[in-house]
């Protein structure tokens, strides 16, 4: 298989994790790319020009981070990560939504940030702020179960994204359990190993 991704992508990280739960690494064959510049190689496999984009053994392109991690999970031959269908699954894959829900308001406010400020930036960066500000709440309000799940690994990649991209702002504070639990949760080898760099 072979992974089209960006070090510090958070998607892509999700994947990875997926694969390492599942002792699938050494089978992916990693080529880091450059959405923004969208190289030929990988708008043939996927035409929004977005990392993760997994080829499989057999020559199909997968995308986005969702399908790809499941895709993995259904080779996997230990636990899965997706839970059969029941009240744990829907659970799962809703923890899934609201952490990659966090990514994607953090992608547009650091692009918006970006640019020179007018009133309707403003507004954008407001807006995605208070979407990250109320989820992270949620979170904090009913802390993720302990184990190793398709929810529970988007959230620490989610965290994880925040403390790259958002230093300052310190989404621990007025939020200790959640806190306390990525630490925890960070440690698991799947986690450990594709942690972000310090800063990038
Ligand atoms: N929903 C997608 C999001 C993927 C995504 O936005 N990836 C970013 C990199 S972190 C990207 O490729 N951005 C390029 C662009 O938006 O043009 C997923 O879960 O894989």
């Amino acid at each position: 298989m072979k992974l089209f991704h960006s070090p510090t992508s958070p998607y892509a990280r999700k994947v990875m994790a997926c694969a390492i739960a599942h002792d699938l690494d050494k089978q992916i064959e990693t080529v880091v790319t450059n959405p923004h510049d969208s190289p030929a190689e990988l708008l043939a496999a996927n035409p929004l020009s977005k990392v993760p984009c997994l080829i499989t053994d057999d020559g199909m392109a997968l995308f986005d981070s969702p399908v790809i991690c499941e895709y993995l999970d259904s080779l996997g031959g230990t636990v899965p990560l997706f839970p059969r269908p029941g009240r744990g699954r829907w659970k799962a894959l809703k923890l899934q939504a609201l952490a990659d829900g966090i990514l994607d308001a953090a992608l547009i406010r650091r692009g918006e940030e970006g640019r020179p400020p007018d009133e309707a930036r403003l507004a954008v960066i407001a807006r995605q702020q208070a979407a990250m500000d109320r989820s992270l709440d949620e979170l904090e309000h009913e802390v993720p179960q302990k184990g190793l799940d398709i929810g529970t690994i988007s959230v620490v990649c989610a965290l994880g994204y925040l403390d790259l991209r958002f230093p300052g702002d310190d989404w621990r504070t007025g939020r200790p359990q959640l806190a306390a639990w990525f630490v925890a949760t960070s440690e698991h080898p799947a986690l450990a190993r594709t942690a972000p760099p310090k800063s990038a």
